[in-house]
């Protein structure tokens, strides 16, 4: 049946606000305690850990911490939550005027929440329909489906794959390059240490424990983010902060935070030293604790000669011959907000003893957020112990367990996100008409509001294409890009917008048409325990059958590939545990004569294979025992910090070496600092793996204030402006504003708040109505950062996410408070 037989069919319109339908009983059964019998619970992964789950009369009611899982997250209690919601997706729903009008809607109504139930044919109808109006009136280049994010672990149902599989049946369309976790720093690392760095093996804890005096963690929490894991994380880092905190507290190791807050890591191992310093002026910083380090001599002058390139044109730079300023500490002091005498203590500590530096990821993803990584890199090679066990530089420590050693074995295969060879889509169409076919991640709003705008990337240049139709599944664009208000121009120009996921979140009702896909624990699939130790094999075990009518994401585009007459191509006619088993037999010839692995009946009925430990690593250390035979990836195979490809590129914000440059928005005196003093940094959550788990009712409720998301605030700012603990706040800039709940807390420093990213986004009308979310400058009811946050590349070569540049101020609020709009589902209305 087509959309206009289908409309046909529909009787006069009459909307009834059904208001929410929430059906579920309170939840009571949160995590259980290790005590209990546990053998005969199902097995199952999760980005959160690996758990044991039993069940009472079909329902989820118990989850523990898988047997081999000796630090669990907290976030174990909300497990529970992601599957028994009150916004989860039910049923496929449209949008009550996309239905009417479809392709010709109002769209600048896109966000008024009202939707349709229709039926799974009708809602995949609607989809196609859609995919061939695009494909016809506008070719592959009206069409970005590229987009991607943190979606559920599991490789067979990895949901992303699932729709590009799929839809690329169909036609054609636009894909990104880069991601908003390491946007500048994958871009620029390649050139100065010749590769990612960022999602590279790093140095084996055991080793940095053994040889390392000082560790430097700089911008970096990992005992909050190692908590998660792109794939089910074992928590073995756990084990290592635990014996750090010991050597810490023994004197043997030190360990220096510089931040500017207070971090969860310096919190748990106690006796850090912590070193404030001004957001976003670290490359200042670092430039002073350079330039104390020549002048003292202190720097390695062999390493640098034998190990890398253009210094000297550095030190032109550093000494203020080449633009006439000397990096002295008294300069940097002035802007990093650190005292001259402890910029020269840092230079001293950082050539004394075995030093490990470990950046974190944050401070990349600001305006020039390419400099403090490359600056940093420079650094360590001013200290000279690049390669050496406990000693150089790493770029993700705090990440999916790098650090903890791989175990070598050969992990399974995924479901392919690919057409497989010979298949051709219906619109074989490649055709972009002049317009990039590939874009970078966080330039997609730009694009859909500056078609045919010519911008640059990393030496290439890029025509932004001309988007008319976007497709999301496993990434939640209203949480990860910036600036709500600018997203709600650009969605007036979008003519149709698809999501698939498990719930209502600000993704899903700013769409068109929402298909409910079911989650890990209503469907069968296998992981990868440990992203980076390659652990072992882990059984993902159906708990319960899915919600409602929500389907897997295989079971979805199974149907979609059916009536494109396709199915075949896409399931290569199996079902989902034939899947697994191919996937897992895959895994065990590969790792034949290596690990003896069982027969796949007794893999799943155990639900787990365990690899065992690897062998302790240390990164770089080729390089250093010869860089002739072990070249970086650079173009010289040495490390550069002076870049003439980089150079070559003319880029007035991203010249040849590391170069302090001043940001639009900066706090503690920087510019637009005197309307909005404030530097809004909104991290990652300690509660939720971004908007993930938000959902999840019952454990929100453990850390939210008055409703709203937390923003934690310096007790002498909240005092200026007469707030107490547990007040409402309203957040504001010239971008948008929002209420969030009042946490006055000592680790935060004056001019610094946070609010973690991943809140959801929770528009309400002007009189607080939850259907006034389409207008622009809305309310937020519950504390979304990306309300306020700036939409800017961080510089021409990367073009990446840049939140942090991002000054806010707040205030008490004293309105009517609104309640809050976002976890009650859309308002259902029946035509
Ligand atoms: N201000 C600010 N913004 C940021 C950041 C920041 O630090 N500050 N960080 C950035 C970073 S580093 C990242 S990685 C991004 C993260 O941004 P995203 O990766 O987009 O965030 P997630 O919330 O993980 O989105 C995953 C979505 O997949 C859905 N999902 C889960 N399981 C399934 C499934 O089985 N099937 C389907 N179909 N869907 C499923 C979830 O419900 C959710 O909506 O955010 C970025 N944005
Ligand atoms: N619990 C949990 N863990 C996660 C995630 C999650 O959502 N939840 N997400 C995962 C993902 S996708 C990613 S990308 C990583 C993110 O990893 P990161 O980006 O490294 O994590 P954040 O915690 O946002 O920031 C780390 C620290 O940087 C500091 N910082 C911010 N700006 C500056 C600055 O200008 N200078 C200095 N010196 N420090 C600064 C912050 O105060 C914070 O303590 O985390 C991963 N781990
Ligand atoms: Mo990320």
């Amino acid at each position: 049946m087509n959309r206009r037989h289908f409309l046909k069919g529909l009787l006069s319109v009459s909307c009834v606000a059904l208001g929410s339908t929430s059906v579920l009983k309170p939840l009571t059964a949160m995590a259980g305690t290790l005590s209990e019998p546990k053998e005969d619970w199902l097995v199952t992964g999760s980005h959160w850990g690996a758990f044991r789950i039993n069940r009472k009369n079909g329902v989820i009611d118990k989850v523990l911490p898988f047997d081999t899982d000796k630090y669990p997250s907290d976030m174990i209690n909300g497990i529970r939550g992601l599957v028994y919601n009150n916004s989860r997706a039910r049923y496929p729903m449209v949008r009550l005027d996309y239905l009417l009008k479809g392709w010709d809607s109002d769209t600048t109504k896109r966000g008024d929440f009202r939707f349709v139930r229709v039926t799974w044919d009708q809602a995949l109808e609607l989809f196609i329909d859609a995919l061939n109006t695009v494909q016809t009136q506008y070719g592959p280049s009206g069409l970005h489906a590229g987009q991607t994010g943190w979606r559920a672990v599991g490789q067979m149902h990895s949901c992303t794959s699932h729709m590009q599989r799929a839809v690329a049946m169909h036609g054609n369309f636009i894909k990104k390059v880069g991601d908003y976790s390491t946007g500048a720093g994958q871009v620029i690392m390649p050139y100065v240490l010749g590769s990612t760095e960022v999602y590279a093996q790093g140095t084996s804890w055991s080793l940095i424990l053994e040889h390392t005096d000082t560790i430097v963690l700089w911008s970096n929490d990992p005992y909050k983010n190692l908590q998660v894991g792109w794939n089910t994380e074992t928590h073995e880092s756990y084990f290592y902060l635990a014996e750090l905190k010991k050597k810490v507290k023994e004197g043997k190791i030190k360990v220096i935070s510089i931040d500017p807050v207070v971090s969860k890591t310096q919190n748990y191992l106690e006796n850090v030293e912590h070193q404030y310093v001004n957001p976003q002026t670290d490359v200042p910083l670092m430039l002073g604790i350079a330039h104390e380090m020549v002048k003292q001599g202190w720097h390695d002058a062999d390493f640098i000669q034998g190990y890398s390139l253009g210094f000297d044109e550095f030190l032109k730079y550093l000494q203020g011959q080449s633009d006439g300023v000397e990096k002295t500490p008294e300069w940097a002091s002035k802007i990093c907000g650190i005292s001259p005498e402890r910029i020269r203590e840092l230079a001293k500590v950082m050539t004394t003893g075995r030093v490990q530096m470990m950046m974190g990821w944050c401070v990349q993803r600001q305006q020039h957020g390419e400099q403090p990584y490359w600056m940093a890199a420079v650094l360590a090679t001013m200290i000279g112990q690049i390669g050496l066990p406990g000693g150089g530089i790493s770029y993700g420590h705090h990440y999916s367990g790098i650090g903890i050693p791989a175990s070598g074995a050969a992990m399974p295969g995924a479901f392919p996100r690919n057409l497989d060879e010979g298949v051709k889509p219906i619109f074989d169409n490649n055709d972009f008409k002049g317009y990039s076919s590939v874009i970078p991640v966080a330039r997609w709003i730009d694009s859909i509001l500056e078609p045919g705008k010519v911008i640059d990337a990393n030496g290439n240049k890029v025509t932004l294409p001309d988007i008319k139709m976007m497709v999301f599944s496993g990434c939640n664009p209203w949480n990860h890009h910036q600036n709500r208000n600018r997203m709600k121009e650009a969605y007036h120009k979008l003519k149709c917008v698809v999501t698939i996921d498990t719930n209502w979140n600000a993704g899903s009702r700013f769409s068109d048409i929402v298909l409910p896909a079911c989650t890990t624990l209503e469907r069968n699939d296998l992981d990868i325990y440990g992203a980076y130790a390659n652990r072992g094999i882990l059984a993902m075990h159906k708990m319960v059958e899915p919600l409602y009518e929500s389907l897997s994401d295989f079971e979805i585009f199974t149907r979609f590939a059916r009536k494109l007459g396709k199915e075949k191509e896409y399931t290569r006619g199996m079902n989902e545990l034939q899947w697994l088993e191919y996937l897992y037999n895959g895994c065990k010839q590969a790792n034949n004569g290596q690990f003896d692995m069982p027969d796949f009946a007794s893999f799943w009925k155990a639900g787990y294979y365990d690899f065992g430990p690897g062998k302790p690593w240390v990164r770089h250390q080729a390089f250093r025992e010869d860089p002739e035979i072990n070249p970086l990836g650079t173009p010289s195979g040495l490390i550069e910090i002076y870049s003439r490809k980089i150079a070559s590129y003319n880029y007035d914000d991203c010249p040849g070496h590391p170069t302090w440059m001043e940001k639009v928005e900066r706090s503690h005196g920087g510019p637009g600092s005197k309307k909005h003093p404030i530097w809004l940094q909104s991290c990652h959550p300690d509660k939720r793996l971004h908007s993930q788990m938000c959902e999840s009712d019952e454990f929100r409720a453990t850390y939210t204030v008055k409703d709203r998301e937390p923003c934690y605030l310096n007790a002498k700012d909240a005092k200026k402006r007469g707030i107490k603990n547990g007040d409402i706040v309203r957040v504001f800039n010239d971008r948008g504003q929002l209420l969030a709940g009042a946490v006055i807390s000592s680790n935060f420093p004056e001019g610094v708040i946070r609010i973690q990213e991943g809140a959801w986004y929770s528009p309400v009308g002007k009189d607080g109505a939850k259907a006034g979310g389409w207008e622009i400058g809305a309310l937020d009811s519950y504390g979304d950062p990306n309300t306020l946050t700036l939409d800017i590349g961080t510089s021409k070569l990367a073009q990446a996410c840049s939140a942090y540049t991002c000054l806010v101020d707040y205030e008490k609020y004293t309105g009517k408070v609104p309640e809050v709009s976002g976890f009650s589902g859309p308002i259902e209305v029946s035509v």
